[in-house]
């Protein structure tokens, strides 16, 4: 035997220090620890030593043996490592960066929810145009000529006959002017009213409804808006229809809510009345179906309207309207 196994272990060991990649390592494995390496060789040789030396070289040689095994495999592991930064130095090890993602505005979410509540019970879904005539807005449905929201104060007019939409009842007018009943619809959309302060944008989302048969009654009214305000909320939640008036409508009755924030107690949010108003409602008004040709003595309907930023207000608990348009993308992002 030429060399004694120490000085075999330091040269292994110096072999490795200078190791820059796999293919080296691989190399030096073979050169010590391979079928015909030095070590396999040294302790194939061990038997041809002076028996008194051959314990203690066989166990010698066998302790290099491991410890190399272990000083290759983790320089591997280490060059392996190293290899998971680029050349630029970016560790493409690290999980990648999620790219952001957009979510949908509350006011289009509730919007979405409202319109799926309404299709699950058999509404047709009627989107048209925002700019309108005079005739659809307020004439087709009962109002006075002299009544204020015809007004240049409360309407945006477009041109001498034209206005921008202040309900979505205008669709509901041409559709019944397209279809004869049984007819049961949906009007979502943009509306707007020369109106802005705390409580009221200029522009804000409406969704109307309509239901036209024989033998509608204000009882279908008060069932269907029952299913709405318990899909849409929860299904314990108490409603209120009290009487009102609306042009296009007779009876009237506006929907309260028990209040969601304090259950009926008295809050700031229901100011201390234990009831949010949500919904104002009634049976279309004779004039109305006469209007679009309906025979009044055959069909009767009831109709609703109600505030989308409104509804997206009372459910996500928001206190401020003009959040919604003030495109924040800190309060945008929690929807
Ligand atoms: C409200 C009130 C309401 C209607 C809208 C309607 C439409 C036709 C005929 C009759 Cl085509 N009525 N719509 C009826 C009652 C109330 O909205 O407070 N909206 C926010």
């Amino acid at each position: 035997m030429d060399k004694n196994i120490d000085q075999i272990h330091k040269e292994a060991l110096s072999d490795l220090a200078r190791a820059i990649d796999i293919e080296s390592i691989d190399a030096i494995s073979t050169r010590y620890l391979g079928r015909k390496g030095i070590i396999t060789q040294f302790l194939r040789n061990v038997s041809s030593l002076p028996v008194e030396e051959r314990p203690l070289a066989g166990k010698k040689a066998n302790e290099v043996k491991q410890i190399l095994s272990q000083a290759l495999a983790d320089a591997e592991k280490k060059i392996k490592a190293q290899n998971l930064i680029s050349d630029e130095g970016v560790d493409i090890s690290l999980p990648g960066r999620k790219p952001e993602r957009g979510s949908l505005h509350p006011v289009s979410r509730v919007m979405q929810e409202i319109c799926n509540i309404f299709s699950r019970m058999g509404f047709d879904i009627a989107e048209g145009p925002e700019v309108e005539t005079d005739y659809y807005n307020f004439e087709a449905l009962n109002f006075p000529k002299d009544h204020p929201a015809r007004d240049m104060q409360d309407t945006f007019f477009v041109s001498d006959d034209m206005i921008l939409r202040t309900h979505t009842s205008p669709m509901q007018i041409r559709m019944m002017e397209k279809k004869k009943p049984p007819l049961r619809l949906i009007a979502p959309g943009k509306v707007y009213r020369c109106d802005s302060d705390i409580t009221h944008t200029p522009m804000f989302h409406q969704v109307e409804g309509l239901m036209v048969d024989k033998n509608i009654s204000f009882g279908d009214l008060k069932g269907i808006l029952t299913v709405f305000v318990h899909q849409m909320f929860d299904d314990q939640t108490n409603l209120r229809f009290r009487p009102s008036y609306f042009p296009f409508t007779e009876p009237s009755a506006e929907v309260d809510i028990r209040c969601v924030i304090c259950k009926g107690s008295g809050c700031r949010v229901c100011s201390d009345s234990g009831w949010l108003e949500i919904l104002g409602s009634g049976m279309v008004h004779p004039n109305v179906f006469e209007n679009v040709g309906y025979d009044t003595s055959k069909y009767t309907g009831f109709a609703f309207g109600t505030g989308v930023e409104r509804i997206a207000m009372l459910k996500y608990g928001i206190n401020d309207l003009r959040k919604f348009y003030d495109n924040d993308l800190r309060f945008l992002g929690q929807f």
